[in-house]
């Protein structure tokens, strides 16, 4: 099963998200860090293909595709320095399959909080990568003396060092132009942004077409 982890700043709507897409079950308040233990989720993937399949060959039972959800509290910028609750809470979602950034972009004056979603971005991209930073120092000091007795483990130093050169800068390793051979080596340590991402951008209701309510006009 395909596992995502939503993240993003307080009042981004990701627990009104995953309430969506998992049927309900977490508090979508308004009110920053209404989230604080994660929620963890299953939506069944609905494919008409797999119902005439199953009726063409006159299956007994029918296993449809799931995907789980991991919705988790708010991030904040600062928050690899302790800021509203910290940055721990994203080890929740550090064996998730792919990210899922949920960016602000309705606006309601009774929700607090910045609705421009390339501010939203900009805060989420930093934190991870900070996130990130962390992780792969430590993972370097250990591979650092592996290394001294294995001389084999120097790719994944090499890997580790590039990595932290890269997110100490700020940029995520899903656009930095890191070698696809690092990816790889750099699979097994579970840093956050290297895995697959993608933004869903939370638009006002007001934001919709008239004649297609279905599609966002923006
Ligand atoms: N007007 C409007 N309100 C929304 C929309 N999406 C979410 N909200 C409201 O915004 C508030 C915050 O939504 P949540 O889903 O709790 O946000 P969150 O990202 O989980 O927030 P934290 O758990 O604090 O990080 C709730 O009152 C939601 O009802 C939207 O598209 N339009
Ligand atoms: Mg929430």
């Amino acid at each position: 099963m395909e596992r995502f982890g939503f993240v993003g700043l307080p009042n981004a709507g990701k627990s009104s998200l995953y309430n969506a897409l998992a049927g309900g079950g977490a508090l979508a308040a308004p009110y920053a860090f209404a989230t604080t233990d994660p929620n963890v989720g299953v939506a069944i993937v609905p494919d008409e293909r797999l119902t005439k399949l199953a009726e063409m060959s006159a299956s007994k039972k029918t296993v449809d595709a799931r995907v789980e959800f991991t919705d988790i509290g708010g991030l904040v910028e600062g928050a690899s320095q302790g800021e509203g609750l910290g940055n721990k809470f994203l080890a929740g979602i550090r064996e998730s399959d792919a990210i899922v950034f949920v960016l602000r972009a309705f606006d309601d004056q009774d929700v607090p909080g910045p609705s421009d979603p390339l501010e939203h971005l900009r805060v989420v991209e930093i934190e991870l990568a900070l996130a990130d930073l962390d992780s792969s120092e430590r993972h370097l000091a250990k591979a650092r003396k592996a290394a001294r007795g294995d001389k084999a483990l120097q790719v994944e130093v090499d890997a580790l060092e590039c990595a932290a050169e890269l997110l100490a800068e700020g940029t995520p390793l899903y656009r930095s132009g890191i070698l696809e051979e690092y990816r790889a080596i750099l699979k097994p340590y579970f840093l956050l942004t290297n895995k697959p991402v993608l933004a869903v951008v939370n638009i006002g209701e007001d934001r919709r077409c008239p004649d297609r309510p279905d599609v966002c006009s923006a």
